[in-house]
C-alpha cells in the first residue's frame, strides 16, 4: 500500500471484456480461461477499482430466456453490492454476431438495422437496470472495405436515424442517460464510419438530440489514426462533449493493441492525465487488456499497472503545475499584444484601425518561444529529476 494504490475515489473502471480478455487473436486461440463476471467484480474491488462496465452479452449471452436473464442479472447485482462496485457505463455488442458482418446501424439490410435497434434497446434497458448513466456506441462493424455498394451517404443517414430513434427511446422511457460515440479509424472494418473524434463531433451536430450525445474517445483509436490523443481529448472537452473516456496505449499506425495505460507513450499519457484531472470528473475507464502472453496473475498485474500509472502521472501533473521554472516558461511562452486586447471584438472602427496598423515583424519572426527548454524540463520531471 502506497500513495499510488488505487481506491474507489479515483473512479477507475474496467470493462468485463478487458480483464476478461481470453488472449485470442486473429492468429491464435485463447491463452486464458474465461472469467465469471462475479469473480471479476470481486477481483477489481480487491484492487481498488470503482466500477465495472459491460456489453450486453458480456453478462447475458444473446438469446438467453427472460427468466435466466433475470437470474444472471440478479446474481451480478448481488456481487456489485457485496463488493461495492458500480456500473457507470454500458454498451451493446453489435460486432461479434455474424449478422452484423456488414454493419449494424449502417447495414444495407434494413432487417439487420432493425435488429440492431432491438438489441441496443434491450442493452440500454440492462444498462439502466444496473445503474449506468453513460451508454457507449462503438461502431465496430459500421464501415466498409469497398465503396461499390454506394451507401457512403446512406450509411450516415441510417446511423443518424438509429441514434435519433434511440435518443427518443431513452427520453420516452425516462432514462437519465447520455450517449457517447466512440470513434475508431479502422479494424475490424477496412474503413470505419465516424473514424475520429473530429468526424464524430461533426456528426453529433447533425442529430435531432445533439445535447444527449457526446464522445467516448479512446487513446488507442486516435493513435491508430496517427493523431495525438491529447489533442483529440482537448477538442472533445472544448466542445463540451467529453462524456466518457477509454484509456489504454498503442503503437501508432498498428492494429488496435489496447495496451496497458502508459505502456508505450508516456508523454502523451501524461498530458492526457493533465487534461482529465483539470477538465473531466467522470470514470477513468481502462479499455485495455493484458498481453496474450500473460496468465491470470499477469492480468491483475496489468489492471493494477493501469491504475498505478494513472495515479503516478497525476502526481507528476501536480508537480508540473507547481514547478516554478516550468510555470515561468509557460507564462513567458504567451505574449500579450500591448496595442490591442484579445479576443478582438469586431467593430467597423476596430477593423479599420487594425487594417491600418503597422507591425514590426522582424522581432516577431526572431522570437524564440522556449519550447525546447520547456519540453526538456517536462522530460526531466517525468524521469524523476524535478
Ligand atoms: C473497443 O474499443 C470498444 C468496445 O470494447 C466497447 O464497445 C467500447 C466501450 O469501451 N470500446
Ligand atoms: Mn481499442
Ligand atoms: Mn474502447
Amino acid at each position: 500500500m502506497d500513495a499510488f494504490t488505487p481506491t474507489p475515489t479515483d473512479r477507475f473502471t474496467f470493462g468485463l471484456w478487458t480483464v476478461g480478455n481470453p488472449g485470442r487473436d486473429p492468429f491464435g486461440e485463447p491463452t486464458r480461461a474465461p472469467l465469471d463476471p462475479t469473480y471479476t467484480v470481486a477481483k477489481l474491488a480487491e484492487l481498488g477499482a470503482y466500477g465495472v462496465n459491460l456489453h450486453d452479452h458480456d453478462l447475458v449471452p444473446d438469446g438467453t430466456p427472460a427468466a435466466e436473464r433475470d437470474r444472471i442479472v440478479g446474481r451480478f447485482q448481488r456481487a456489485l453490492h457485496d463488493h461495492g462496485l458500480v456500473v457507470p457505463m454500458a454498451t451493446t455488442n453489435l460486432f461479434t454476431d455474424p449478422v452484423f458482418k456488414d454493419g449494424a446501424f449502417t447495414s444495407a439490410d434494413a432487417r439487420v438495422r432493425h435488429y440492431a435497434l432491438q438489441k441496443t434497446m434491450r442493452a440500454l434497458d440492462l444498462g439502466i437496470e444496473l445503474g449506468a448513466h453513460t451508454f457507449v456506441f462503438w461502431g465496430g462493424r459500421e464501415g466498409a472495405e469497398v465503396d461499390a455498394g454506394g451507401k457512403l451517404l446512406d450509411a450516415l443517414r441510417w446511423y443518424r436515424d438509429a441514434l435519433d430513434y434511440l435518443c427518443e427511446y431513452a427520453l420516452d422511457q425516462g432514462y437519465e442517460v447520455r450517449f457517447a460515440l466512440e470513434p475508431k479509424p479502422n479494424e475490424p472494418r477496412g474503413h470505419a464510419f465516424l473514424p475520429t473524434v473530429g468526424s464524430a463531433l461533426g456528426f453529433i451536430a447533425t442529430l435531432a438530440h445533439p445535447e444527449m450525445v457526446g464522445l467516448n474517445p479512446e487513446f488507442a483509436h486516435e493513435t491508430m489514426a496517427g493523431l495525438s490523443f491529447p489533442h483529440a481529448l482537448a477538442a472533445a472537452i472544448d466542445a463540451g462533449k467529453l462524456f466518457h473516456v477509454d484509456l489504454n496505449d498503442q503503437v501508432m499506425s498498428r492494429f488496435d493493441q489496447d495496451l496497458r495505460f502508459g505502456a508505450e507513450n508516456l508523454k502523451s499519457a501524461f498530458f492526457t492525465v493533465m487534461l482529465l484531472e483539470e477538465h473531466y470528473d467522470g470514470p477513468r475507464h481502462f479499455d485495455a487488456h493484458a498481453l496474450r502472453t500473460e496468465d491470470e496473475e499477469g492480468v491483475w498485474a496489468f489492471a493494477l499497472g493501469c491504475m498505478r500509472t494513472y495515479k503516478l502521472l497525476a502526481a507528476k501533473a501536480a508537480r508540473f503545475s507547481a514547478d516554478e521554472e516550468i510555470q515561468a516558461l509557460q507564462g513567458a511562452y504567451r505574449v500579450d499584444d500591448p496595442e490591442a486586447a484579445w479576443p478582438p471584438r469586431y467593430a467597423a472602427s476596430h477593423a479599420e484601425a487594425l487594417k491600418g496598423r503597422s507591425f514590426d515583424l522582424p522581432p516577431l519572426r526572431e522570437r524564440g518561444p522556449g519550447l525546447e527548454r520547456l519540453d526538456q524540463l517536462t522530460v526531466e520531471l517525468l524521469l524523476g529529476e524535478r
